[in-house]
């Protein structure tokens, strides 16, 4: 898959997308990404990308030309892929919408800077606006990182084991049930016993009450989304009324 990322910031992609599993995806060709800075599109001598917002106030708005022509010729390379405006005005990122894109040829992704976009680069030039929550950041650089890593780990061959993004938080609407590793004692916290014996079937259902438990106690807002026996409803309804009463009314 080929992401092309445009930003007028294109240092700040260095680290992260040469490292660790994305780097090793790169290095064997399954990711091609690429890193534009906005200003190769400018053609002043200046290469000014931002102007005064018409009708005054604090702040500048990101030019359309630029962006225009950027994405008109990352387009011609890459015919199938979808443009998306990094905005905190966007939709709502997700990892059904990660799961969406993973299939797709490519991703051309434009990193607005939090003072606002030309509204026409969207209107004209972008397939969605996306925003990965709910707090302002100082541009769109990190939300076009935290995307592409989302979307590139689902790309096949780029994560070593295939199980392991099947049973992950968030893909059936459940978080994760916990991990441990050795020592089986540290400072007299136990590993759970039931992990210790090697009777998978045991092991099993102690993980899927525990994902159950944690995500009752702690997202209780995806359990309406979640898959669950009528037994499992009943449970995570009393692990919701413990969670409840252990925190007050701080969640009223
Ligand atoms: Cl995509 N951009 C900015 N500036 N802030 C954000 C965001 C995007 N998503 C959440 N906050």
């Amino acid at each position: 898959m080929r992401f092309d990322i445009v930003t007028i910031f294109p240092a700040m992609f260095d680290g992260p997308l040469s490292s660790s599993i994305i780097g090793r995806a790169r290095e064997k060709g399954l990711l091609e990404i690429n890193v534009h800075d906005l200003r190769k599109w400018t053609y002043d001598k200046h290469h000014v990308t931002d102007d005064y917002p018409y009708g005054g106030g604090a702040g500048m708005v990101m030019k359309v030309e630029p962006f225009a022509s950027a994405v008109e010729e990352l387009k011609t390379q890459n015919p199938g892929a979808k443009v998306a405006l990094m905005t905190p005005g966007g939709k709502l990122f997700n990892q059904r919408m990660a799961q969406d894109f993973s299939s797709l040829p490519g991703l051309i992704i434009l990193c607005g800077r939090y003072e606002g976009v030309d509204e026409r680069v969207s209107g004209l030039f972008c397939d969605m606006e996306v925003s990965i929550g709910d707090y302002v950041l100082t541009g769109g650089e990190i939300p076009a990182m935290v995307m592409l890593d989302c979307v590139a780990r689902l790309v096949p061959g780029v994560v070593g084991e295939e199980a392991s993004i099947v049973h992950e938080s968030h893909s059936d609407s459940l978080l994760e049930h916990p991990h441990y590793t050795r020592p089986a004692e540290f400072r007299d916290a136990r590993v759970p016993e039931v992990l210790l014996n090697g009777d998978h079937k045991k092991i099993e259902a102690w993980r899927r009450e525990e994902a159950i438990k944690k995500t009752a106690s702690v997202r209780p807002d995806l359990l309406a989304k979640a898959v669950l026996t009528e037994k499992e409803r009943v449970m995570a309804g009393d692990f919701m009324e413990k969670a409840r009463r252990r925190d007050g009314d701080e969640r009223a």
